[in-house]
């Protein structure tokens, strides 16, 4: 039988999102590219808040890939004033709420001024002790499998560490996302179905959800649908709780 109320004793721990469609979103309203992103910050503040309210302890967020440098210049520098307007409008909301901001990805590539707005939100945040919020900036999967491997063969080479003990803890500590929880639910947004380079290794187990919403339209209510979704999957998955 499926449910249509969350389960508050089966919030997923780790929940990660690839925030699809806000220059589609933009399109169909004859609204620049850019009006779409400034939307979904928007709804990045909405979603982070009703998550940390749900109990969900990580929330992993594709902000930037290491592909969207190939998008028009001025999208591109649009985007990369995001974080700053983030910060000055929502930052002092997510302390309140007691959670802490984090990224993977090489940020040391960012322009100075996205870069100091990130430092300040992970500065400013670092002593909160409720839900992560993990941004991926400028980040994409194989490159970091890439360099996890460069780094367990460095330890190889110089004797720290032998090579029959590299096993999958030993690989995922190497990630970015060392010390973080799998996610137990990837969610994308605009209808395609595709993992375009996220989190390749993490989401091994994950359940995978697919939602038509464009991200600019995707709101805490039907944030709570797709966990309602995942927790009626579980169900069926599990086989025990409806014999
Ligand atoms: C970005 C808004 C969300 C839709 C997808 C792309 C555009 C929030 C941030 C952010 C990042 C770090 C931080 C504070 C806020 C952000 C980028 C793009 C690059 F510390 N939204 N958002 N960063 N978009």
């Amino acid at each position: 039988m499926s449910e249509e109320t969350i389960d508050m004793n089966r919030i997923p721990a780790s929940v990660a999102i690839i925030m699809d469609g806000n220059g589609r979103w933009a399109k169909r309203r004859h609204f620049p590219r850019i009006a779409g992103h400034k939307r979904g910050m928007n709804v990045v503040e909405e979603i982070t808040t009703e998550a940390s309210d749900l109990g969900v302890k990580v929330l992993t967020l594709y902000a930037f890939s290491t592909e969207n440098w190939k998008r028009p210049e001025g999208e591109v520098s649009y985007i990369m004033s995001l974080p700053s307007t983030f910060f000055n409008k929502f930052i002092p909301k997510l302390i309140k709420n007691n959670v802490r901001v984090e990224t993977i990805g090489d940020i040391t590539k960012l322009p100075a001024k996205t870069r100091e707005a990130v430092d300040n939100a992970i500065e400013d945040t670092r002593n909160c002790t409720g839900m992560i919020l993990n941004f991926a900036l400028n980040y994409g999967s194989r490159l970091e499998i890439l360099n996890a491997t460069k780094n367990i063969a460095s330890k190889v080479k110089n004797g720290t560490l032998n090579i029959n003990d590299i096993d999958e803890d030993i690989f995922s500590n190497n990630l970015e996302t060392s010390g973080l929880p799998d996610p137990d639910l990837l969610i994308r947004t605009s209808g395609e179905e595709r993992i375009s380079n996220f989190l390749l290794w993490q989401i091994a187990y994950s359940e995978l959800v697919f939602v038509d919403k464009m991200w600019p339209e995707y709101h805490a209510e039907d944030f709570k649908q797709t966990i309602i979704d995942f927790q009626n999957r579980h169900r069926r998955f599990g086989g025990l709780v409806n014999k």
